[in-house]
């Protein structure tokens, strides 16, 4: 069902901050930047590698708001991990086989993410407290 880890998402106060870190420390680079209302989020998403499944990032997350999903993971948790997000070739396939093994959809259709994917979320409580993410992302 999961083609590679897409990305992994980190919660932070400041954008512009954390890039600067994971730029100057690793030496990653940013390839995409968006706010996304409906997520109440600002994001960056910085390419780690190439697989033949597809690329990974690391996508750094700044709330729009405190209330909102990241805003309310920050102020609850601090900084760190918040999700992660597995590729899949068919998200409403994915969200209709794992919905059938009685794992909650937070989505009840795909939504709008990053660099043009169709994406949607698991509950973290029916995942071992792990927020997760489909990810398909479009073809070329
Ligand atoms: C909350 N909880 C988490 C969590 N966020 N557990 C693990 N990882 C997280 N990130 C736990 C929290 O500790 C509570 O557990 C419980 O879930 C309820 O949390 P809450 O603070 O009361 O918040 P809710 O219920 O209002 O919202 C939680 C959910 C929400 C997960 C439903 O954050 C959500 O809908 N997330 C999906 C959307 C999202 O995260 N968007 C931002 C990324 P206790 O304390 O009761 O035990 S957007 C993105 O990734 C994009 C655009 C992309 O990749 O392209
Ligand atoms: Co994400």
């Amino acid at each position: 069902m999961f083609q590679r880890i897409d990305h992994v998402g980190i919660a932070c106060h400041n954008l512009e901050e954390k890039i600067e870190f994971y730029e100057s420390t690793f030496g990653l680079v940013v390839v995409s930047r968006e706010v996304n209302e409906e997520q109440g989020v600002r994001e960056a998403m910085l390419h780690v590698a190439d697989g033949d499944g597809g690329a990974s990032y690391i996508q750094l997350l700044e709330p729009l708001h405190p209330d909102t999903a990241v805003g309310k993971y920050l102020s609850k948790r601090g900084e760190g991990v918040h999700h992660i997000g597995y590729g899949v070739a068919d998200v409403a396939k994915a969200m209709a086989d794992i919905a059938a093994k009685g794992v909650r959809l937070i989505d009840e259709r795909p939504r709008h993410g990053s660099m043009g994917a169709s994406i949607a979320f698991l509950h973290p409580k029916d995942v071992g407290g792990v927020l997760t993410e489909l990810v398909e992302t479009p073809r070329h």
